[in-house]
């Protein structure tokens, strides 16, 4: 098929990665970039770069018509979303097409219908897929609310409509608590989503948070790629995902893939997915959500499972068949992935922009950095702080452990801070190890569980016990390089150290 150039509606080290895909395919490419990002890598690394706008995203990274007149202006043919801004917009799909332009994702029928909770589980529930057991329908009133928690029994979560990711929903515990939460939601939802609509669900307790890759093309054709384990969250956020879970077997990895697929085809789904699962600890699970763009964590299935999402997405974009068959298909080891953002962890996480004066990524074997950075760039304070993904992939899971602990003692970056000690500290984990956690585990670890009550200096008092954990194990870990100064005493013993060690 004839080259078809891109432009790429993002930035960071998602816009470096699609830039690769498409390299890879012969597609020339087109960066766009605000004001704050001229010296970003993915403009440096495109075949074209246009300027979109002034550094806040609202007056760059999300004006559709700065990027639909960049386009224009350089004959882009095709226009790929990447994740957050306008990936799930479905007014944005719609503009390219109607702009004569291909959007390198779902149609904008699949996003909005994935886009309403409500909607997406009305949907799920008709075609046969398990739910959180719950409302299908925004309430009307308080009273609604109050006899849904009366029949289902507390704890329930309400959340809006319109929200996803955590935004927007308030577990309740007890009566009392019931229509101050059920007003919170409401005006959150309203100001954050300019709707505020909510639902309820019952509780789940003690979830996981296990996510299902698909993959369509615009003939039907459906695949799955196996689970991610996402529980691993601060604040709703993911900060290590896995594949394949360490708690899914074969037989309940056929039956998720299974009610993946089920739950695609329920909204005509093409190009890459994820459907999002709550699993109790009894391996129950039910659809929570569906991500209609390609996700952050996407690098931990296509190691294990060897396949280029990226790159077929533009494929099933330009209306190619899926070649790929589910028998063909088999997880092969295991991969982890670790999100290296500009903060510190040590004072609460605070973001930490700056000038980046050095950085060393690892390498070796099954390692691999989806990289967004360099030595000589200033790290903006408008945007997500993720700098890159360190992913390692080995055997099984142990393995690929030992490799991330390994490469992230190669880790260098100087002139800012970041979250790179944070992982070697749950690397070493023993909970993390043997895979004993549920969704509240990192926030329990630093006294933010969303369940949890309390003033806040005790959450300040943990961060800083857990801080000052994460020092005292990084020193431990530290190899005492000998120098000139001392004493050949001293020198002898540290080197008797490192020796010691090995
Ligand atoms: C839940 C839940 C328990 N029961 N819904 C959080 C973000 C959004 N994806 C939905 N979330 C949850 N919904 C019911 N009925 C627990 C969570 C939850 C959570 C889910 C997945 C990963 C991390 C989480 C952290 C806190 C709460």
């Amino acid at each position: 098929m004839r080259a078809v150039k891109v432009l790429i509606a993002n930035r960071g080290e998602i816009a470096v990665r699609i830039t690769r895909a498409c390299r890879e395919l012969g597609y020339p490419t087109v960066a766009v970039y605000s004001e704050a990002d001229r010296a970003a890598l993915h403009v440096l690394y495109a075949d074209e770069a246009m300027p979109i706008g002034p550094a806040p995203s609202r007056e760059s990274y999300l004006r559709v018509d700065n990027i639909l007149d960049a386009a224009k202006k350089t004959g882009a043919e095709a226009i790929h979303p990447g994740y957050g801004f306008l990936a799930e917009n479905a007014d944005f799909a719609r503009a390219c097409r109607d702009a004569g332009l291909i959007f390198i994702g779902p149609s904008p029928e699949s996003i909005e219908a994935m886009g309403s909770k409500t909607e997406s589980r009305r949907r799920m529930q008709a075609a046969g897929v398990p739910v959180v057991p719950g409302l299908t329908e925004a309430v009307k009133s308080f009273e609604e609310i109050s006899a849904f928690a009366r029949s289902a029994g507390f704890p329930i979560m309400i959340k809006a409509s319109a929200g996803g990711g955590g935004k927007g929903m308030r577990f309740v515990e007890r009566d009392a608590d019931l229509r101050a939460a059920f007003e919170r939601v409401s005006s959150e939802a309203e100001s954050f989503f300019g709707d505020g609509s909510v639902y309820a669900e019952k509780f789940v307790p003690s979830p996981r948070h296990i996510e299902v890759q698909v993959l369509g093309d615009q003939h039907g054709n459906l695949v799955h790629f196996g689970e991610r384990e996402c529980t691993l969250q601060r604040r709703h956020q993911k900060v290590v995902e896995e594949c394949p879970s360490p708690v899914v077997d074969a037989e309940l990895r056929e039956r998720l893939g299974a009610m993946a697929v089920k739950a695609a085809a329920a909204v005509n789904y093409y190009s890459a997915g994820t459907i999002e699962c709550l699993m109790s600890p009894g391996r129950d699970f039910y659809f929570l959500e569906m991500n209609t763009r390609l996700q952050v964590e996407h690098p931990v299935t296509e190691m294990v499972w060897g396949v280029d999402l990226v790159k077929e997405q533009l494929r099933v974009a330009r209306g190619e068949r899926l070649e790929i068959r589910q028998s063909d298909l088999a997880p092969k080891g295991h991969a982890i992935e670790c999100r290296i953002y500009a903060e510190d962890p040590s004072r609460n996480f605070a973001p930490s922009p700056g000038l980046i004066r050095y950085i060393n990524l690892p390498q070796g074997p099954g390692v691999r950095n989806e990289n967004g950075v360099y030595a000589g760039y200033t790290v903006p304070v408008h945007y997500d702080p993720m700098l890159s993904k360190l992913v390692c992939h080995a055997a099984d899971r142990g393995e690929a452990i030992g490799r991330m602990r390994r490469a992230l003692t190669e880790y260098r970056v100087e002139g800012i801070d970041t979250t790179i000690p944070f992982f070697t500290f749950i690397m070493n984990h023993p909970d993390f190890v043997a895979a004993r956690f549920d969704t509240g585990f990192i926030d329990s670890l630093l006294g933010h569980a969303d369940f949890a009550r309390g003033p806040a200096d005790e959450a300040t008092v943990d961060a800083a016990i857990t801080a000052a954990a994460i020092m005292a194990f990084e020193d431990s870990q530290r190899v005492q390089i000998p120098t000139d100064r001392d004493s050949p005493w001293k020198r002898a013993g540290r080197a008797e150290g490192v020796r010691g060690r090995e």
